[in-house]
């Protein structure tokens, strides 16, 4: 009976996902999930974020919520969407913020980008307490506003105060050529979210994308907290980590790093077991205008040991398709699991950007030796058309995952389901 129901019987996912609808709104990007921790009715528990990029310089860009899109059934036009925040440049990241930070619900934001009118990006935190009242405040850049892109960030203790503090990237382009990237500290300050926070540069030339982290015990008794970064404008990928006994971040003379690898543009990064053998991994989304890929980082005992990350390729030739005009492919990739069994390899999603597509890589066999995946192609919009982002999440509390894409240039959000 068991061989059965592993071969066919016992609700594995299969690679199909169906289509259960789409939602119009305009030019939809990066996307995460919001958890209502208190809610206890797995209809309302999740609800999407979304962030948008308008291709008209000098506009205003928005994030917004897919409100507990888990109650409409396949009725998706009838799912609330509440704007979180309208004053944004291209918001490169929209995520919930730990109910440990501020002690309410909160979102923060991550914006700025190279198109003329959109460089001033900062960091933004919206109290979302309640959804129909959001309050916004800038906690980069209150007084002077300079030309910064800012992409994600990580809560940490930096200092001894108790009060969760932000490490972020940044970078300032000038004509196309890298002027700053800065690993940054913004303090949190005694007086409350909206006061000034300061912003502490903890190393120069150092990282402007993505960031992870990851905690490594080295020996009995030395711990570390990683900070694993990219840089799409540095071509670099990069670990950071603090030699504080209390691994604080607080002090630039503390913090030591290493590149695992430059000469590439390195887009996402996601540490997690990939393979499954119970050993952290780095997966990472590797950007070009033809011959981009997803590849996975295997981290050696000492993290610090920067040479002997081994690398593997898991899917690779994407080519952008912008009829001639320079692109970037794939973009986000994030490893999920189609339905409620974990105990095994997670799937990875990819979304291509600018090859107008969406996909999953589906593992081939479950030895933590075998990096062989298959691709499946979840979404083709064609040529010209930018596919920025993409949530996993099970909105509904069926036991199957839903997965939300984001068709920025058709103003579509799409909504998959792995139930069969
Ligand atoms: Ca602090
Ligand atoms: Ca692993
Ligand atoms: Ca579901």
């Amino acid at each position: 009976m068991t061989l059965l129901c592993a071969l066919a019987l016992c609700g594995t996912a299969s690679a199909q996902t169906r289509f259960v609808g789409y939602i119009e709104q305009p030019y939809p990007t990066y996307m995460n999930v919001f958890n209502h921790t208190d809610e206890t009715n797995p209809f309302r528990r999740l609800s999407i974020l979304v962030g948008s990029q308008r291709p008209q310089a000098s506009t205003y860009d928005s994030t917004y919520a897919l409100l507990q899109p888990g109650q409409y059934g396949g009725n998706v036009s009838t799912i609330p969407i509440k704007v979180v925040y309208n004053f944004l440049y291209a918001p490169k990241e929209v995520q919930q913020v730990p109910r440990s930070v501020f002690g309410f619900d909160a979102v923060i934001h991550f914006d700025g980008t190279t198109q003329l009118g959109k460089r001033h990006g900062a960091v933004y935190v919206t109290d979302i307490g309640d959804f129909n009242f959001p309050a916004t405040y800038d906690i980069s850049s209150p007084v002077v506003s300079d030309e910064w892109i800012y992409h994600t960030g990580l809560w940490k203790f930096a200092n001894t105060d108790d009060r969760i503090d932000l490490l972020s990237c940044r970078v300032q382009i000038n004509e196309g050529l890298v002027r700053y990237a800065e690993l940054v500290w913004l303090e949190h300050p005694l007086q409350g979210i909206n006061r000034n926070w300061n912003v502490r540069v903890l190393k120069d030339s150092s990282c402007d994308g993505n960031m992870a982290t990851a905690r490594f015990d080295i020996g009995l008794i030395q711990s570390y907290d990683a900070i694993f970064t990219t840089g799409r404008y540095t071509n670099r990928l990069t670990v950071y980590w603090s030699i504080s006994a209390r691994d604080l971040w607080d002090d630039p003379d503390n913090v030591l790093g290493g590149v695992i690898e430059g000469g590439r543009e390195y887009h996402d990064v996601v540490a997690a077991d990939i393979n499954n053998d119970g050993k952290v991994d780095l997966l990472l989304s590797i950007g070009a205008n033809e011959g981009g890929s997803v590849e996975v980082y295997e981290i050696p005992e000492d993290f610090r040991e920067v040479d002997l990350y081994q690398n593997h390729v898991l899917a690779s030739g994407f080519n952008s398709r912008n009829n001639g005009l320079e692109g970037r492919t794939p973009g986000i990739v994030r490893p999920f699991y189609p339905d409620s069994n974990h105990a095994r390899k997670p799937w990875i999603y990819v979304a291509g950007a600018d090859d107008g597509r969406a996909y999953i890589l589906r593992p081939v066999t479950e030895s933590p030796t075998d990096w062989s995946y298959t691709q499946l192609t979840i979404v083709d919009q064609g040529s010209e058309q930018h596919v920025a982002g993409i949530a996993a999440a099970d909105v509904d509390g069926d036991g199957w995952t839903e997965l939300f894409v984001s068709v920025t240039t058709r103003d579509r959000l799409e909504i998959y389901t792995f139930r069969p």
